[in-house]
């Protein structure tokens, strides 16, 4: 595949990303960072062979000078993330509502580059950690970039951008003790959450799936403010953005996280690269919610508050243009390490509201890139630099690369001509004239006070299914908390978002006595109704497309049985791969060599979404006996996976399951009539009726009075005492 860097014009004239002329041809010499040919890069420069090394020698010297200065910081959060190029395809003209070029004309390409990224994690932590994905989109328009720097999750955590070093303080690793990595199962993270009801909302939602997602091609990505769109004649539209996955939402569970993290950490970087390199290139449709002032002022919550959401059935998403990933970059630190998003980067016909989280985000960024970067220059890198001509009067600082030719250098100027340098653009960006009044004061606006209202909608809005996982999360979360009072605080906050939720946590957390709720500073609203589109189950795939089978093979498996799943895989735009006791592979029935993609220990079922074992009837013998097929064969079972099995895989199925009932979802292959009839069932992902409802009613709290446990005697838990 031919893979270029993008090229950027900077304002002396000069195009084309590289600033120097690396040689990068197949056998070019190797030479100094000066130029200079190198004849032997083996041994340092030394008096004698066994004698000391010598100062002049300038090419070791210059080889571990630069690698000792090959780190710059990383993001002080989203630090673990992964980007591709592509680009974004306008269906319609939005004229009427927005004078932004990118959306004038129907069919118009913009460039693209995105980085999906987890939050908390440092830049080696594991892809499948529970975290908010981010989301950033920089769309390198006509008129300049455009950033979208959005998350996974379409509400956040605060209201205020001065809360937000207190949240990931709370949530990067305890400062003492440096641990836990890329985890909110710990006492600072629950603590201060519990003293935060504004998170309540979006507590939900990180404890639901959409934290553990099978990929990012499955996962929707969210502005999260409200913006504006203002149209040529300067009359304003609100605007929530909305990336809506071609592919269908789909996340893992979380035994399955768990278990992925060990076996591939890379997991979610290695599906994007692997699907670009395919062919298979990520998609996602570009959604608006369009309302105005009549709307906002009727709406339930305040539009400028960020732990809130507008209802898809309440304000449609109008899906206006797709963003395709058709392009790895050609080297990830110079591209995915220094890409410099900034929500503050918009082109005419953006604009901002005064969300107080956008206002402090819009400092932010370009006050972190400097510290990370080092330099006001970090846009003249070709993956910040603007692809549309982009003339500045800004000069020199650290690596000036992008320095004006010519006298001028301020503005105005007599010079006249070319000399003159450029001038101010008539139609450049215009901010919204809105009316502004108020007193200066530090206040949170009553119309904010609302704060379980919508994590009640979005609980009601989730399959059961959903509903389980999402109270076995907050179970397996509390459960790492050491302060008891912490987990008391947050069963009270959900006493407010579900009864029953708070009940099945509490009884998972095996506490006597159920808490009191605290005081709302607004009543809930317990009437708003379910939105389906806030579950990830009701808006899954229509095919097995993007998805990926697993096959453990024996020797002697039928070649026709494989070639038939093959044929199958390939005509729903599915992969597959092969796993075996050995990486060379197996010989099928007709003597042919069926190669193999991972070796047994190295290819967990958790990396498929499906599996088949597929045994001749020779070869099936020895997997019984191993500890890894029988673990390939549970987990795809307890995850509640499709498994297609052949006649020789019995004493397999019988040693990994025991006398567990094989329930429709485990399928015999014995022809082409049952690979077609699995190849159907594939779609529905997961039999979610093989999951038991983890069942710890019997041990639900009581109001005030303890209730004794179902089982024998009670033995009363040990109260850690308080740190
Ligand atoms: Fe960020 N955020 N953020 N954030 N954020 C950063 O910028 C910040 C917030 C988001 O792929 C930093 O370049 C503040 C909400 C993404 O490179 C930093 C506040 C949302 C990324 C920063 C927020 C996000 C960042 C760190 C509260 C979802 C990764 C490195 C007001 C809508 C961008 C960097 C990438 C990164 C600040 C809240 C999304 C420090 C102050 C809400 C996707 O500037």
């Amino acid at each position: 595949m031919k893979r270029t860097n993008g090229s950027h014009s900077s304002n002396n004239g000069t195009s084309g990303g590289e600033t120097h002329q690396r040689e990068t041809r197949a056998g070019g010499k190797l030479t100094t960072a000066q130029g200079i040919p190198v004849t032997d890069d083996q041994n340092s420069l030394r008096a004698g062979s066994r004698g000391p090394t010598l100062l002049e020698d300038f090419h070791l010297r210059e080889k571990i000078f630069h690698f000792d200065h090959e780190r710059i910081p990383e993001r002080v959060v989203h630090a673990r993330g992964y980007g591709a190029h592509g680009f974004f395809e306008t269906y319609e003209s939005l004229s009427d509502i927005t004078r932004a070029d990118l959306f004038a004309r129907p069919g118009q390409r913009t460039e693209a580059f995105v980085r999906f990224s987890t939050v908390g994690g440092s830049q080696g932590s594991a892809d499948l950690a529970r975290d908010v994905r981010g989301f950033s989109v920089k769309l390198y328009t006509n008129q300049g970039n455009w950033d979208i720097v959005g998350n996974n999750i379409p509400v956040f955590f605060i209201q205020d951008a001065i809360k937000f070093p207190d949240l990931i303080h709370a949530v990067k690793p305890e400062p003492d003790r440096g641990f836990p990595q890329a985890q909110t199962a710990h006492d600072n993270f629950w603590d201060f959450i519990s003293l935060m009801p504004e998170s309540i909302h979006m507590a939900l939602w990180i404890m639901s799936d959409r934290t553990i997602p099978r990929s990012f091609r499955f996962m929707e990505g969210f502005g999260v403010h409200t913006f504006r769109f203002v149209n040529e004649a300067g009359k304003s539209t609100y605007v929530k953005f909305h990336w809506k996955p071609k592919l269908g939402l789909q996340s893992v569970t979380w035994n399955e996280a768990v278990k992925i993290n060990g076996a591939d950490p890379d997991f979610h970087r290695r599906d994007l690269w692997n699907s670009i390199e395919m062919g298979a290139f990520p998609e996602w449709e570009l959604g608006l919610q369009l309302f105005d002032d009549t709307f906002a002022d009727t709406f339930d919550f305040d539009i400028l508050d960020s732990t809130k959401l507008i209802p898809e059935e309440l304000v449609p998403v109008r899906r206006v243009g797709r963003l395709v990933l058709d392009r790895l970059v050609d080297n990830f630190f110079a591209e995915t390490e220094q890409v410099a998003f900034c929500t503050g980067n918009v082109v005419p016909g953006i604009d901002f509201t005064n969300d107080p989280l956008l206002q402090g985000r819009n400092f932010s960024y370009l006050d972190t890139q400097l510290k990370r970067l080092g330099s006001p220059n970090f846009t003249f890198l070709p993956v910040n630099a603007p692809r549309c001509p982009f003339s500045t009067f800004q000069q020199d600082g650290h690596m000036a690369i992008g320095n004006r030719r010519g006298r001028v250098n301020y503005e105005p100027n007599s010079y006249e001509g070319a000399d003159r340098g450029p001038g101010e653009a008539r139609g450049g960006y215009a901010s919204f004239p809105e009316q502004l009044t108020g007193e200066k004061q530090r206040v949170r606006s009553a119309t904010f006070a609302d704060h379980y209202s919508q994590a009640r909608q979005f609980y009601v809005s989730q399959t059961e299914v959903e509903q389980r996982h999402i109270a076995a999360a907050f179970t397996f979360e509390l459960s790492k908390v050491e302060d008891p009072a912490v987990r008391e605080r947050i069963v009270g906050h959900l006493l407010h978002v579900d009864g029953q939720l708070a009940s099945k946590v509490a009884a998972g957390l095996g506490m006597r006595v159920m808490p009191a709720p605290p005081t709302p500073a607004l009543e809930p609203k317990t009437d708003l109704p379910p939105s389906p589109a806030l579950s990830i189950a009701l808006n899954g795939p229509t095919s097995f497309e993007g998805r990926k089978l697993g096959i453990l093979v024996s020797d002697g498996v039928s070649a026709k049985l494989i070639s038939g799943l093959t044929r199958a895989m390939k005509a729903a735009g599915a992969t597959l791969e092969m796993i075996a006791p050995a990486i060379f592979g197996v010989e099928a029935d007709d003597g042919t060599l069926i190669e193999a993609q991972q070796q047994l220990a190295g290819g967990p079922s958790v990396l498929y979404d499906a599996v088949v074992l597929a045994f001749g009837p020779t070869g099936a013998q020895s997997f019984a006996a191993m500890p890894a097929a029988r673990d390939f064969v549970a987990d795809a079972y307890a995850h509640c996976k499709y498994i297609g099995y052949t006649e020789g895989a019995a004493d397999l199925l019988k040693a990994a399951l025991g006398d567990q009932p094989l329930d429709e979802g485990v399928m015999p292959l014995d022809g082409k009539p049952s690979i077609d009839a699995f190849g159907k069932e594939l779609v529905n992902l997961r039999v979610w009726a093989r999951e038991k409802p983890n069942d710890t009613t019997a041990l639900a709290p009581t109001n005030g009075k303890p209730k004794a446990r179902a089982t024998t005697k009670a033995s009363p838990a040990k109260v850690p005492a308080k740190r």
